[in-house]
Formats: structure tokens, C-alpha cells, sequence
């Protein structure tokens, strides 16, 4: 009883949350469950096999949801928002008839919704179906989304405008995953994508820990304690992770940093949730953290918790950071044009 309701939509949605489903086993706990909502049969055969590949035999708390079979025949929504909104409107009475029945047998405590934004199924899905979870449902939702490549083209770029509208209009400010920072570190697409998701699933998993350990954490702290914390426009989450504490006491504000999902700045203040775990965590390092917090994040809010247990190794420090701009999203969320291209609009040639 009380464990997270997981939704993914689309491709991207569906293939992360079988990516944690499959990598991190306390996620997989009876009490949590996981529904891929896809227009997309062939996803999810293609996370069937994933399973059977790794060895999962037992995945029955992971369902699966056509939407717009009728419509779509099972296929993707070619990148068009608009069939994947009719799509789910189609199927929405069902698949909501079936959550609020999912939900009276585990009373979830919270939800967590992720799509890829910039698709034609996940990009308005998402939206559509965390507001009636919230509003039907009565659970509190937090979204996790992606948003594209810029060199991914403006259709992309522009659907994940629309979709993150969509979101914001109904009150719904999420998490931004923005996949372009993952050109750091990779030299194709798909390598940028595997990275990604890793970040991601990471991140799942220590949700999945909040309600494990959270009871015995420093102050006790329950998951839906964050949701208090969302505020407009969008978040960000980073992780900093080393295991000896000397060279972490030093490196931690960089790692910080550098592993942050989104760079952009306060809208004015920020509410943070920040999560230390270790075997058994220096207070001084706590105190560090809540004062960079403070200056550089200008955040009004923020809930720490620590949890210390003997089977972590390293020290880890997971922070949730809402209260920021999405006009201020650096790289600008538009699209990246080679130079040639361009000099040619410029020049009309
Ligand atoms: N981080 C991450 N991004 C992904 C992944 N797969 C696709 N994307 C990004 O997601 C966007 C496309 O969304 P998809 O999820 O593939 O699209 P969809 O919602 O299934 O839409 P249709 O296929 O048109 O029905 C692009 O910006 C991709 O770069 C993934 O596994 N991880
Ligand atoms: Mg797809």
C-alpha cells in the first residue's frame, strides 16, 4: 500500500520506464506500478522482449496501454501532437476507469508521469493525462519530460513548445530533462539518448529510496512533502555522486553543476528539495549545500533531508529545484541550423 504510480507515454516515456523497471530492483516492489501508454504497439512488444532479454520474468506490475488503436492501427503518431490528443481522447474513459481502479487497491501515494516532449504521442499526453490523474484520480502528480536535440528540426522543437504549453496551462510544471545538454558527452544521437536516460532513471530510483528510507531519513520525510514544492514555471534535478569525502567536500558544488537536467535561471525564488546520502553524512557539508542553495538558487523554500544507512557507499547529494524560466532555458528552445544554412536564409540564396 502507498507506492508511486508510474506513467510513461510515448516512445521515449515508455522505453525510460522500462529502462529503471529493469536496472533498479527496489522499483520493481509490488506496492509501485507502471503503465506505458502508448499509441505504439510495437514499443511495447519491443519492451517485452527487453524483459525477457534481461532475464524479468516476473513484470506483472508493469502494464501496458494501447491508445487510438482504432485510428492508428497500433502505430506510432508520426510525430503529429494532434493524433496523439485524439488518441487519447478516444481511450481516456477507459484507461482512466482503469487507474482509479489500480488505485483503489494500492492507494498510491503519489504519481510520477515522463514523456519525451517534441513526439506526436507523448507531447500532449502527458499533459492531458497527469491533469486528470490529479483532478480524477486525486493524486498528486509530478511530470518528468524531455525536451529535444535542437538540431532535431523545428517540427520537434516546436511540438515541445506546444507541449510544455500545454502543461503549464493546466497547472502542471515540470521536470525538464533537456536532452541537448547530453551533447557534452556524446558524439551521436544515440549515445546522448543512452545518457540520458541513465541520469533519469537515476533519479526515478532515488524517488523509489524517498519512500523506502524515507521514515528513517533526518527529518522523516514523506514523497508527497515535495509536491508542496512545485511551483511555476518548471524544475530541474542534478546529482552529485563520489565516494571518498575529501575529494567530494571539494568537487561536489562542480558536479552539481555539471549534472544539472537544464540550465536556466530563477524566475525570482526557488523551492528546492535536497536529498544527502551517505553511511553517514558530515553535517558541515549539509549546511554548505543549503547556503549555496540559498545565494545562488535564491530558494525560499527548501526541504533537506538526509539518509544514512550502512549499506550506501559514497556520498551522494539529489536535489529537485522548481521556480525556474523557461524563457530563460539555455541553449534557447529553438532549432540549431548548420552555418551555411543559416547564411543562405540570411542571405535569400
Ligand atoms: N532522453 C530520451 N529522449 C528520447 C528517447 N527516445 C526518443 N527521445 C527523444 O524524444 C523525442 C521524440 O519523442 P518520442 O518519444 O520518440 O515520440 P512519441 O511520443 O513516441 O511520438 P510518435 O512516435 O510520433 O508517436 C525526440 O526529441 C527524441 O530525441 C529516449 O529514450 N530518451
Ligand atoms: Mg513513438
Amino acid at each position: 500500500m502507498g507506492g508511486i504510480l508510474f506513467i510513461g507515454t510515448g516512445s521515449a516515456g515508455e522505453r525510460i520506464l522500462s529502462i529503471a523497471y529493469a536496472t533498479f530492483k527496489n522499483l520493481r516492489s509490488k506496492e509501485n506500478c507502471f503503465v506505458a501508454v502508448n499509441t505504439s504497439k510495437k514499443d511495447h512488444e519491443r519492451v517485452q522482449s527487453y524483459f525477457e532479454e534481461r532475464g524479468i520474468k516476473d513484470h506483472s506490475n508493469f502494464l501496458f496501454e494501447t491508445i487510438g488503436e482504432e485510428t492508428l492501427s497500433g502505430y506510432g503518431a508520426g510525430k503529429d501532437p494532434k493524433l496523439g490528443q485524439s488518441a487519447y481522447e478516444t481511450d481516456k474513459e477507459k484507461l482512466l476507469k482503469k487507474l482509479k481502479s489500480l488505485h483503489k487497491k494500492e492507494n498510491f501515494k503519489i504519481a510520477i508521469t515522463l514523456s519525451s516532449l517534441g513526439g506526436g504521442c507523448g507531447t500532449m499526453v502527458i499533459g492531458e493525462l497527469s491533469s486528470d490523474i490529479r483532478d480524477e484520480l486525486g493524486i498528486r502528480v509530478v511530470p518528468i519530460c524531455t525536451i529535444p536535440f535542437r538540431r532535431e528540426g523545428d517540427l520537434l522543437v516546436g511540438n515541445a513548445i506546444l507541449g510544455l504549453r500545454n502543461l503549464l496551462d493546466k497547472g502542471l510544471n515540470p521536470l525538464i530533462f533537456d536532452n541537448e545538454l547530453m551533447m557534452r558527452f556524446s558524439q551521436t544521437v544515440g549515445e546522448g539518448v543512452d545518457r540520458a536516460n541513465i541520469i533519469i532513471t537515476s533519479l526515478v530510483s532515488s524517488l523509489v529510496d524517498l519512500v523506502e528510507y524515507g521514515g528513517f531519513s533526518n527529518p522523516p520525510i514523506d514523497i508527497i512533502d515535495i509536491t508542496r514544492l512545485i511551483t511555476p514555471q518548471c524544475g530541474f534535478f542534478t546529482v552529485a555522486y563520489l565516494d571518498n569525502l575529501r575529494d567530494f567536500k571539494k568537487k561536489w558544488k562542480d558536479l552539481f553543476e555539471f549534472n544539472k537536467s537544464l540550465v536556466s535561471q530563477p524566475i525570482i525564488q526557488t523551492n528546492c528539495f535536497v536529498m544527502f546520502k551517505a553511511r553517514s553524512f558530515p553535517h558541515e557539508l549539509v549546511e554548505d549545500v543549503l547556503s549555496y542553495l540559498r545565494t545562488k538558487y535564491s530558494a525560499k523554500e527548501i526541504i533537506p533531508t538526509t539518509i544514512e544507512d550502512k549499506s550506501f557507499s559514497g556520498y551522494t547529494i539529489a536535489a529537485m529545484i522548481w521556480g525556474m524560466s523557461i524563457e530563460g532555458i539555455k541553449p534557447p528552445l529553438k532549432t540549431k541550423r548548420p552555418l551555411s544554412e543559416e547564411i543562405r536564409k540570411m542571405f535569400k540564396i
